[in-house]
């Protein structure tokens, strides 16, 4: 396969999905060797049809706001892959969301969910509707108007949504009322539900929690321990706050946070307490980070309109905002001073060149679809118990949780191991996820 051909053509074809030909690039370049390796794939062009998705829905989304004003906003469904199972995969409600952000998510879902060792396809939704600043009630009509459009095309064993940013228990629960409201079945169509319908224990921790144990596979093979490490963590929403919450039960020191006003840094790691009002002021309130430095002036700096990465002294950095939050200037940053792993929690958070200093650093690196896969594995057994009609322990799912994790990374080691003793996270990750997907396409013929 000529993979600078195959970009090119891509590129041509999609000139205006920046984001999406990033993940594509990336895939692509890492797993052009064991693609060459067997001749099946390009007579049935695999890879042609495995980067472009299977379907994309796009519709307008009509609401109406606290003052009676008629608002319209854009919905999306990428059903990118469901060669393995069904389609699988968040729904983001942010102002930025295109086409593109979500091509490129639900490309990364179908290798993601590969990893996970359940049945899963690969698939992601969302609208460029912003929760922030509305109220319950607009955001109750945003979502009912949203599945009002999305509900013939999802179904328990054809495409599962669930939460991503902007989406979380809250909008979870709405749109799933308005989707039985409109099939009259209570089946398992979307995860991350409420426990009192369906939902599964852990679901909301699963993502940080994932990482973190993840993290702890990576670290090991180096015989590192987390007690006492520095980890600076980026966002505050969903991921960021369960992955500190793990961190801190473990003995870690968490140094950092972020929103999209900017970024705090507490040099000496927050308290347990500090932590309880960092998740009050933001899951309680759906306030700042800005809020929490003002109160603590002393331990805390605030940067406003700025990322943590390069006014942190940290061992560790986990990475659970966004897309292409840390470029190769915070990459630098972060290796001079001293930074030995980074675990992504978002979805592609690292720039290319990021990775790159990485690499080439031979640094711990885990890319986000390897490492942030708890969280839709725990969607995954959500699904099963849903089926089953029964509900396990947190323990239980927990339990699950870090055997999955460990068996990702396992797969990472196995297909991403070089001569030397270092691991390529994402060739491995790339490599184990393609190979599952790719076997599944063959033996299914081409559709
Ligand atoms: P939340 O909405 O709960 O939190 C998102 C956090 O990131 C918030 O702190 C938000 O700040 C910040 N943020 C969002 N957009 C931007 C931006 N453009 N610039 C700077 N900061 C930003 O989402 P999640 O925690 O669920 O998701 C975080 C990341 O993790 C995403 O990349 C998501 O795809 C990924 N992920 C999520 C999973 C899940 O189960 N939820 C599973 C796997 C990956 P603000 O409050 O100001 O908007
Ligand atoms: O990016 C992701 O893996 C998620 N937002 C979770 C998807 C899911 O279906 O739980």
């Amino acid at each position: 396969m000529n993979v600078k051909l195959f970009l090119d053509d891509l590129r041509v074809r999609f000139p205006n999905e920046p984001e999406y030909l990033q993940a594509v690039e990336e895939v692509v370049t890492s797993i052009a060797d064991v693609y060459d390796t067997y001749p099946v794939f390009e007579r049935y062009n695999l890879l042609e049809r495995l980067c472009i998705p299977d379907r994309v829905i796009m519709f307008r989304v009509s609401w109406v706001d606290d003052n009676g004003k008629v608002r319209n906003n854009m919905g999306y469904r990428v059903q990118h892959n469901y060669a393995i199972g069904p389609y699988k995969g968040g729904i983001r409600f942010h102002s930025s969301v295109n086409l593109s952000i979500l091509k490129f998510l639900a490309f990364e879902q179908t290798f993601k969910n590969s990893l996970t060792t359940l049945a899963m396809g690969g698939a992601k939704g969302g609208s460029d509707f912003s929760p922030r600043g509305k109220s319950d009630m607009e955001v109750m009509r945003f979502c009912q108007a949203f599945v009002n459009e999305l509900w013939r095309q999802i179904g328990p064993d054809t495409d599962v949504p669930a939460g991503d940013i902007g989406v979380g228990g809250r909008e979870v629960g709405y749109m799933y009322g308005w989707y039985k409201k409109m099939t009259r079945e209570f089946t398992g169509t979307f995860t991350g539900k409420g426990l009192d319908f369906g939902g599964s224990l852990i679901r909301p921790e699963a993502t940080g929690y994932g990482n973190v144990y993840f993290l702890l596979n990576m670290l090991a093979t180096r015989g590192i321990s987390l007690e006492g490490k520095k980890v600076a963590v980026s966002g505050s929403g969903n991921v960021a706050l369960y992955t500190a919450q793990k961190l801190l039960s473990l003995g870690a020191k968490v140094v950092s946070f972020s929103d999209s006003d900017g970024s705090i840094v507490i040099p000496e790691g927050v308290s347990q307490e500090q932590f309880d009002e960092i998740f009050e002021i933001k899951t309680l309130y759906r306030g700042r980070v800005s809020e929490f430095a003002e109160r603590h002036p002393d331990t805390c700096t605030y940067y406003r309109r700025e990322r943590p990465w390069r006014h942190v002294a940290c061992d560790i950095a986990m990475p659970s905002a966004t897309q292409n939050e840390l470029d190769g200037d915070d990459a630098r940053a972060l290796l001079q001073a001293g930074c030995f792993a980074v675990s992504e929690g978002a979805n592609m958070p690292s720039t290319p060149e990021a990775v790159d200093e990485f690499q080439k650093a031979r640094i711990l690196y885990a890319p986000g679809k390897a490492a942030n896969a708890g969280g839709v594995s725990v969607s995954g057994l959500e699904m099963a118990q849903n089926s089953q009609k029964v509900r396990w322990t947190a323990e239980d799912v927990d339990c699950r949780l870090r055997d999955i994790m460990a068996d990702i990374h396992s797969q990472c080691v196995e297909y991403g191991k070089e001569d030397g003793g270092y691991v390529d996270y994402v060739r491995g990750a790339n490599t184990a996820a393609f190979l599952k997907v790719a076997r599944a396409m063959i033996a299914q013929g081409i559709m």
